[in-house]
């Protein structure tokens, strides 16, 4: 079934220029571009978007890391596309990814792990709506 899913490349991953080679990546997986931009997040929109994790206690630093650079949000569709990207980042702590995923490429610890991706069809579309209206997303 074809699916959305959203994809952020974090701050970590845009300062080293590496939003062209996870970009890569996600094609050469099979996923489309459906939206794409560049934004940064204020810190109370980190803790907006990242609100299920509040209780955490990694919310702090985990909400002004994501806040602390640019970033690139985009909309992926595919067959399966949550599950599928999800394989592409690699597990959320990059010392215990798969070889060849993102995370355990460019990932630098389970923080700063370069990328993000829904986890559920629910949160795929809170998440594209938080960020894309519909105006922002292509037929294709
Ligand atoms: P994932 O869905 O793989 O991004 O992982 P989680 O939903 O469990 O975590 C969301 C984000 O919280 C991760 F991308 C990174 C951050 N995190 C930490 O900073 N420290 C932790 O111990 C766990 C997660």
């Amino acid at each position: 079934m074809k699916e959305l899913t959203l994809s952020i490349i974090k701050p970590d991953a845009v300062k080293r220029n590496l939003c062209g080679v996870i970009i890569q990546k996600i094609e050469a997986g099979g996923l489309t571009l459906k939206g794409l931009k560049m934004l940064q997040l204020s810190r109370e929109e980190a803790r907006g978007f990242y609100a299920v994790h509040r209780e955490k206690p990694f919310f702090d630093s985990l909400t002004d890391f994501m806040s602390s650079g640019p970033i690139i949000v985009a909309v992926l569709e595919g067959e399966g596309a949550i599950e599928k990207y999800r394989g592409i980042m690699g597990a959320t702590n990059p010392a215990e990814a798969a070889t060849g995923t993102i995370r355990k490429e460019f990932g630098l610890d389970i923080e700063q792990n370069s990328v993000h991706g829904s986890d559920s069809p629910e949160n795929a579309e809170i998440e594209i709506s938080f960020f894309f209206n519909k105006l922002e997303m292509v037929e294709r």
